[in-house]
């Protein structure tokens, strides 16, 4: 990573400009005694003193999701697939999203891409698309989906970030919480929704069942944090590597995920997973994956050390 992109100070400057969507921080840094401003570069490193322990005394989950209309109303194999999901760390919802609604999704991404209102960033990524279109924010912002997902996070879960793929995204297994972490650990969770079938050609997604139990990995895991002034200099596929070798050396098995038009996969904040290759490049691989953080938690980004932005 270049010295420039490595600096700390410029990121503090441009969250000074972001204190609308920074300040909620501000408090809560203050009940944990921690010296720093809204716009402070932030990482891990920050609450290694701090308790580990989760925000909250939260009821068990099964008390959290049979309380729940959204979870009481679910076909038996869905309700099965979410009472295990501190178990597995992750949860299927077969069908969740009606082909109707999974045909004016994809309408939707087509036409902010004519349109060029929304652009492929990282290669293949359309990120945020939600802030473009009605008719993605919905389905996103789905009541029932909503409730599910808050009743497993123990948290409420709120809309943080979107990626949509036309193609299999091909990502090395990662855990989000390097990308996307809180304090407490946790605080975070994923759904996944195909918007195409998706079959072992057209870039499947892969996990790791169980694997959301292991330590988080984080910056100073693979040696990482950098200094007051810097954040760390390893380039990412540095952590790619790590995480292979951890499962490598763990003997993790992977997962596939075959997924029909509709189907919801739901990942947990550690869960390991990423994409398998795309063979058939003749087939699309649509696919929304949504990110929702808990507002009770401190959410940043591990890699820059950046507080996230949110709303
Ligand atoms: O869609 C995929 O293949 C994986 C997406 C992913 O790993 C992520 O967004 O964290």
């Amino acid at each position: 990573m270049s010295f420039l992109r490595r600096l700390k100070p410029a990121y503090a400057l441009y969250n000074i400009f972001q204190r609308r969507r920074l300040i909620h921080n501000a408090v809560l840094y203050k009940k944990l005694g921690l010296n720093k401003s809204y716009f402070s570069p932030i990482s891990s490193r920050d609450f290694r003193n701090l308790p580990a322990t989760p925000a909250g005394n939260v009821p068990a989950l099964p008390a959290r999701l049979v309380q729940s209309e959204a979870f009481a109303v679910l076909p038996a194999a869905a309700q099965t697939s979410l009472l295990a999901f501190e178990d597995n760390g992750f949860a299927v919802l077969p069908g969740f999203f009606p082909a109707e609604r999974v045909a004016a999704m994809n309408a939707e991404v087509e036409r902010l891409l004519s349109s060029g209102e929304v652009k492929f960033k990282y290669r293949n990524k359309l990120m945020f698309a939600f802030r473009h279109s009605e008719t993605l924010r919905q389905a996103a912002q789905d009541p029932q989906l909503l409730e599910l997902l808050s009743a497993l996070l123990g948290h409420e879960a709120r809309l943080f970030q979107s990626i949509n793929f036309l193609s299999g995204s091909e990502q090395h297994t990662h855990s989000d919480s390097i990308h996307m972490s809180t304090y407490p650990l946790g605080g975070l969770i994923a759904a996944w929704v195909a918007l195409d079938d998706i079959t072992l050609e057209n870039g499947p997604l892969h996990y790791f069942p169980g694997s959301h139990q292991l330590p988080y990995y984080l910056n100073a895991d693979y040696d990482n944090e950098g200094n007051a002034l810097l954040i760390g200099a390893k380039d990412y596929s540095e952590y790619e590597a790590f995480i292979e070798s951890r499962v490598q050396a763990l003997g993790l098995q992977k997962q596939i995920f075959l997924a029909r038009k509709g189907d919801i996969f739901i990942w947990h904040a550690n869960l390991l997973h990423g994409g398998e290759a795309h063979t058939n490049k003749a087939l699309t691989r649509k696919s929304m994956v949504l990110h929702y953080f808990s507002p009770d938690h401190i959410c940043y980004h591990e890699v820059t050390q950046r507080p996230a932005l949110l709303g």
